[in-house]
């Protein structure tokens, strides 16, 4: 995969060269390029920014230097994937995006070609993203509700995210299918973990754990999903299929005072 970053912060992404991504992109599963927006920039002070037409506070990064920065990063990448009409999906991190998952994760992890243009202030001229979408897909993306300075934190959690899931980036596959928010725990919150020692000042771990019967840990772990969800995530719970509810899950519901049915499951009052 090919991965572009457009930042006036280009330091800001230096934790990309670190540890697994730092690995995949030495071993080339990983082409990641970051630019100072500021190279595009043409004025003597290198100016990125000016006030909002139609006034407010705080200022909006103009439009011509992130033109001509998409359009060298697209012709950038064109040389390098062999593909003459390959265009990157354009994401675009803004707390006015849509929400960044891992369903989101998974469907960016089969693309070839990923680029971010970070924002900073208060956003980028609407117009460049007009621009952009004639190109190719953009995708505004938020990581949550609250907000951030600028665009390249969430650049980092997206990249990470994203480039865990690529096949050989991970040592241990199986590590993706179990965790939270994987398709394969139906959306729950993953069970709490435990190691060694079994006992640590005077703070047992679950017996169960150490019983070395499967099923029963499948089964605790299942139980111990469920209450977490209900407790820290109840949105989440509501959102489960009803085919992946089983008797079992429907007694743990109860207890924690849920309803269940075939319409699926409701929190309490
Ligand atoms: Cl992607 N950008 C900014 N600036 N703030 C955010 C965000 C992104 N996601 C949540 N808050």
């Amino acid at each position: 995969m090919r991965i572009d970053v457009v930042s006036i912060f280009p330091e800001y992404l230096s934790p990309l060269e670190l540890s697994l991504i730092g690995k995949a992109r030495q071993t080339g599963l990983l082409d990641l390029h970051v630019h100072d927006l500021r190279s595009w920039a043409t004025d003597r002070h290198r100016t990125v920014d000016d006030a909002p037409l139609g006034g407010g506070a705080g200022m909006v990064m103009r439009p011509e230097p992130w033109a001509a920065a998409l359009a060298a990063v697209r012709e950038a990448g064109r040389g390098s994937l062999e593909e003459p009409e390959a265009v990157p999906h354009l994401l675009v991190p803004s707390p006015a995006g849509v929400p960044f998952t891992q369903a989101m994760a998974h469907d960016l992890a089969g693309e070839a070609w990923l680029a971010f243009a970070c924002g900073r202030y208060e956003g980028i001229d609407e117009r460049v993203l007009e621009a952009a979408a004639e190109q190719g897909p953009v995708t505004p993306v938020s990581l949550g509700d609250y907000v951030l300075n600028g665009g390249e934190v969430a650049v980092l959690a997206v990249v990470e995210a994203v480039a865990r899931l690529l096949p050989g980036v991970l040592g241990n596959p199986e590590s993706v299918v179990e965790e939270s928010h994987a398709p394969a725990t139906g959306g729950l919150l993953e069970a709490p973990v435990y190691t060694r020692p079994a006992t640590w000042e005077g703070r047992s771990a679950p017996e169960v754990l150490l019983s070395g019967h499967h099923a029963k840990v499948a089964a605790w772990r299942r139980e111990q999903s469920l209450r977490r969800t209900a407790d820290r995530r109840p949105d989440l719970l509501e959102q489960l299929d009803p085919a992946q509810v089983t008797r079992a899950d429907r007694a743990v519901l109860a207890d924690l005072g849920w309803e269940s049915g075939d319409s699926g499951v409701r929190r309490p009052g």
